[in-house]
């Protein structure tokens, strides 16, 4: 069918608008418009594109992924070598790259832009009248892989220029990188699918770009932050480094907002640290900062040296991957009996802390790596992640070492263990010590009865001096008892004697999350209590009413009928309202006083320091609050973290309440459980 002019036109302005919204979300990270109403715009233009296929354009945004997998890569010269980058790894070899500098250029000042150090893989991507036309990896830095058809799929990497006075011919370099969060939703997925596991997000990276099959390529999580020009030709770029950079974000490339352009080498020294302190916080992994010269004039007369440019340094990190000896795996009972291998490391510096321990998961784990008591192992520590073993270095294999076996008896309490595929259980419930003093941490904690000052230590003692055997017989506990125990003063005791007494005033969903039914998490406790509204109702409660509530499946239906059935729970519920734990009962059907931040609308920017937007974003919601990616006159407050941007001058433009992280713990604290 032959399209009219309308159809023409309605074609352009999706496309246009698809683009633009693809800008504010890439590169401004200030999205307009909900996912969902930008899927119906593509939804829309696919659907008009089938209809009249003589209306597609190879840059349209539906072509992103090509229809046929290639079946090898094709080689690519560069037309300006991709350099590498000379290395410092502390702050004198930095005060001796500026000193070079300046006697170089014979002047006391240089002006430097500072970056972080992306943990991916360097692309350079060739555009030709503002069409992307071919995409390469570095290789050797002289010749490397046509990667187009994959680089094709990256929607933060585009396919027409924005704007205009961009050069006929540029070409355009950055990293291609994969988030942590985007790493750990990969790797979950391939362990389900039976599928190799990346040992990091570089890797993950580069192993997705390297699908002969974009297909594949497409639904991977990959990202991209420019970092300079090659090539560029029939056109005039700025004159500076960091003004380049901010022509290409005009242009349409998502810019790191880590850049800074600063007066001196000492600035960057502080910049340095700073990155360090967030380097933790960063939704990607880094390994260190880059220094450059910001004159492109100063550039080119300081020249190069061996395929690295003399303008420009990377000071590097510690390292999050580290080699150490396995000195022992232990196993580790949970509170639910779940039994965790854990490798005993010999201590190593990893990224600045002192790592001595590093979880293997789960059986099937160690096996499928094959870590043995006497290897030696890559360890990795990355963000707030526990520390993990990545591999074994087999080559260094001792003599004689022997293969994991998850014990048949529980190392605490020497019950039988139940083995699943993936996961072996201890089966001596309350009678494991391990078992126990894990489910009285998790009853004391703060999500759940809350009791203030009640640590690990007193558990301990109070359960190994058998002084208490349910968490009911907490609130029976004498005075004397305590005193009598390690390090407790009389003003100690009365403190937590007071703790407790003030704990006995909860409310329902604490409660029932207090009890660490299986499965059942903070959301599921508030869902339970709100869908039956009594502690009565919930122990009554059969599996059809069970999976009527949101939230709850055939299997934590299950645990819970198993749990509220077994007679020593409902003794120690009762033991526990006799003690006085009193909660008002919620009327069903009426959200309100449950979902306190119910009608209220919230938009998080900016990094945060202590959780990621993800997690502050669901425990809002968990509380009844809605979560929104733009600032509008509907919305309650925007909470913005570090480096907040456009969002942050909104909100104050608009004058809606702005909180900063603190005031966003205080918030979700107020009205947790
Ligand atoms: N941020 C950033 N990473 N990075 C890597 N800038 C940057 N520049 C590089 C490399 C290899 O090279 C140019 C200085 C040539």
């Amino acid at each position: 069918m032959k399209a009219n002019s309308k159809i023409l036109q309605r074609v352009d302005m999706l496309r246009e608008k698809i683009n633009y919204h693809i800008y504010r979300y890439h590169v401004l990270d200030d999205p307009e418009i909900p996912d969902a109403e930008y899927d119906r715009l593509m939804i829309e233009l696919r659907q008009l594109e089938q209809q009249y296929p003589d209306l597609v354009i190879s840059n349209s945004p539906t072509q992103r992924i090509g229809a046929t997998p290639l079946s090898a890569f094709s080689q690519v010269r560069h037309e300006q070598p991709m350099l590498s980058l000379g290395n410092a790894f502390d702050d004198e070899e930095v005060v001796n790259f500026d000193r070079r500098i300046r006697e170089r250029l014979h002047t006391d000042h240089v002006e430097y832009v500072a970056e972080a150090k992306i943990d991916g893989l360097a692309i350079s991507l060739l555009y030709e009248n503002g069409e992307l036309m071919r995409a390469a990896t570095r290789g050797d830095g002289m010749t490397g892989e046509d990667v187009t058809h994959n680089v094709r799929t990256i929607d933060a990497i585009p396919l027409t220029l924005r704007g205009s006075g961009y050069p006929k011919r540029l070409e355009v370099r950055g990293e291609v990188f994969m988030s942590r969060a985007g790493f750990a939703r990969l790797n979950a997925h391939q362990q389900k699918k039976d599928e190799k596991l990346f040992a990091n997000p570089r890797n993950a990276a580069a192993g997705s770009l390297r699908q002969l099959d974009p297909k594949i390529t497409a639904q991977r999580p990959l990202s991209f932050y420019c970092y300079g020009v090659g090539v560029a030709e029939q056109g005039v770029l700025p004159k500076g480094h960091y003004q380049v950079v901010q022509a290409l974000r005009d242009w349409g490339f998502p810019v790191q907002k880590e850049m800074r352009l600063l007066k001196d080498i000492h600035a960057c020294l502080a910049f340095y640290k700073q990155v360090l302190a967030k380097r933790d916080a960063l939704a990607h992994d880094i390994d260190g900062v880059v220094y450059k010269v910001n004159n492109l004039e100063q550039q080119r007369a300081l020249g190069y040296i061996s395929r690295e440019p003399r303008w420009a340094i990377a000071h590097k990190f510690p390292a999050q991957e580290e080699l150490t000896k396995v000195s022992a795996i232990d196993i580790q009972v949970g509170r639910t009996g779940a039994l965790t291998p854990v490798a005993r490391l010999e201590p190593v510096q990893v990224g600045g802390v002192t790592v001595t321990n590093a979880t293997l998961h789960n059986e099937s784990e160690v096996l499928r790596k094959d870590v043995r008591v006497g290897d030696i192992v890559i360890v990795r520590r990355a963000g707030d992640v526990i520390p993990e073993v990545v591999s074994v270095v087999l080559s260094q294999r001792p003599q004689k070492t022997a293969l994991f076996v998850m014990p048949d008896c529980c190392p605490v309490c020497n019950s039988k263990v139940i083995k699943s595929e993936t996961v072996s259980r201890c089966s001596g419930g309350l009678i494991c010590l391990a078992q126990r003093k894990e489910g009285f941490k998790h009853f004391a904690s703060r999500q759940a009865m809350d009791i203030e000052g009640f640590g690990e230590k007193l558990i301990e003692q109070l359960i190994d001096n058998d002084q208490v055997k349910t968490v009911a017989d907490l609130y029976y506990i004498k005075r004397e008892v305590l005193i009598g125990l390690d390090r407790m003063a009389e003003k100690s005791a009365d403190n937590v004697l007071a703790a407790l007494e003030k704990s006995k005033q909860t409310t329902l969903p604490r409660f029932l999350f207090a009890l660490g039914v299986r499965e059942v998490g903070v959301a599921t406790a508030r869902a339970l209590a709100n869908h039956f509204g009594s502690i009565d109702k919930v122990m009554n409660a059969d599996f059809d009413a069970l999976i009527k509530v949101p939230d709850v499946g055939p299997i934590v239906a299950n645990h819970v009928m198993d749990f509220f059935s077994d007679e020593r729970n409902q003794k120690i519920i009762q033991q526990l309202i006799d003690a006085g734990l009193t909660w008002p009962d919620i009327e069903v059907n009426t959200d309100s006083g449950h979902f306190p931040l119910a009608g209220n609308t919230y938009v998080l920017t900016g990094t945060l320091m202590t959780m990621t937007r993800d997690e502050a974003k669901q425990q809002l919601q968990a509380l009844g609050a809605k979560v929104s990616g733009s600032v509008s006159a509907k919305t309650t407050a925007v909470i913005a973290g570090d480096k907040a941007g456009s969002k942050l001058t909104k909100a104050e433009k608009l004058g809606i309440e702005v909180l900063d992280e603190s005031g966003l713990v205080e918030l979700l604290g107020s009205h947790s459980l």
